[in-house]
């Protein structure tokens, strides 16, 4: 059975998160990004969702260069030729260097496509073993310590199986303390999206006594050797998010010791082909893997869920409730979490309903692209 793509509807989103969200990089107030409906020759739509942001601040893609690639390049590429699997995407779309956000975009709406037109839920067809998945979430940075406590109070109680907090200097060593003393207990995890360097040691060092569950990514955004140095030297594990663009990065990255932990994201890698490859090479090596969030809307979500049903996504993830972040989602159901879990869902393709009364009311540009 082999997919005929007759035509790609690119739309131009803007959703308001419900309250802002601060990294070592730039705080978000609210998201931009690019939604992907791919029709085919019988008019079943496949979706996909653009993780790139507005601002280049944690790769180099935006939401321009992204529908700048999928107009120029990679749409003319998918029009060429009917597609029989997905995986054949990466082989097509190989002499485009990089842009992963861009590819995986298309990508993933083709898999929902793929997934419907055998009447498969997307997990399934993916590999995917579990009926519910186990959640974190991640909570970016507050204006003092207080708040923060309060916060991840909030999050505790409503059963999220791991709270993430994001540090940089200046709010690190003692915040972490602070939440500690407060919750001995809870699984916690430190995100610094690449705020430190080497000749930050001795604080990094520091976070040894927290029995933190993972420090991610503490050092340059493309880097292996100085993680391997530092893994070395601090007993927290090591976890990479934005070094890893690759099958082949986590490869290096296992064979240096830069990481003893792989943050998934499907974006990052350029789509859902690679991130599984990952995953299975992560497993190979006794690499425990989760998946990571970039504030997604319901499309970006409900992929995320899918890709998690994988067996070796055995620590709970980014992917938190519709809810934490807007006022209503994109799909139907939205993604609820109950006592730190969701319940795969069981319908085709990626098993939510796009919300295309939503979609329109956060449309901000759209354009339709027909093969030739
Ligand atoms: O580093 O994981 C990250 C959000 C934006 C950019 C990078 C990151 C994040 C998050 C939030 O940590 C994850 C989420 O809730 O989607
Ligand atoms: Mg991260």
């Amino acid at each position: 059975m082999e997919i005929k793509i007759k035509q790609v509807i690119l739309r131009h989103l803007q959703m308001e998160l419900k309250s802002p969200f601060a990294t070592s990089f730039g705080t978000f107030r609210n998201k931009e990004f690019i939604l992907v409906e791919a029709i085919d020759e019988d008019g079943v739509s496949g979706w996909g969702e653009s993780v790139a942001f507005s601002f280049p601040w944690y790769n180099e893609e935006t939401v321009k260069t992204n529908w700048h690639m999928l107009e120029d390049f990679l749409l003319p590429l998918l029009f060429q030729a009917p597609v029989a699997y997905p995986q054949e995407l990466q082989q097509r779309f190989s002499a485009i260097r990089k842009n992963q956000m861009a590819k995986a975009a298309i990508e993933g709406a083709i898999w929902d496509l793929f997934a419907k037109k055998q009447q498969l839920p997307l997990h399934k067809v993916l590999g995917g073993m579990k009926s519910s998945i186990e959640v974190g979430v991640s909570i970016g940075i507050q204006k003092n310590v207080d708040e923060l406590l309060r916060v991840i109070d909030r999050y505790v109680q409503e059963g999220y199986r791991r709270i993430k907090i994001k540090i940089k200097p200046g709010w690190d060593v003692e915040v972490v303390r602070e939440v500690r003393r407060r919750f001995p207990d809870i699984p916690l995890m430190a995100d610094a999206n690449s705020a430190y360097s080497l000749q930050d040691i001795d604080r990094l060092k520091a976070l040894d006594e927290f029995q933190l569950m993972m420090i991610e990514q503490p050092l340059a955004a493309d880097d292996l050797v100085d993680h391997a140095t530092l893994q070395r030297q601090i007993c927290t594990p090591i976890c990479l998010d934005e070094s890893i663009h690759s099958a082949e990065d986590a490869r290096k990255a296992i064979q240096l010791g830069s990481c003893q932990i792989v943050n998934i994201k499907i974006g990052r890698v350029g789509g859902l082909t690679e991130a599984k490859r990952i995953h299975d090479l992560c497993q190979a090596n006794g690499i425990p893997v989760w998946c990571g969030g970039m504030l997604e809307a319901g499309v970006g979500r409900a992929h995320n869920i899918a890709m998690t049903t994988l067996e070796n996504f055995t620590m709970p993830g980014d992917t938190a409730a519709s809810s934490h972040y807007w006022e209503k989602d994109i799909i139907i159901p939205e993604v609820v979490v109950h006592d730190g879990t969701i319940a795969v869902p069981e319908a085709p393709g990626i098993g939510y309903e796009v919300d295309r009364r939503q979609v329109d009311s956060y449309m901000v540009f759209a354009k339709t692209y027909r093969a030739q």
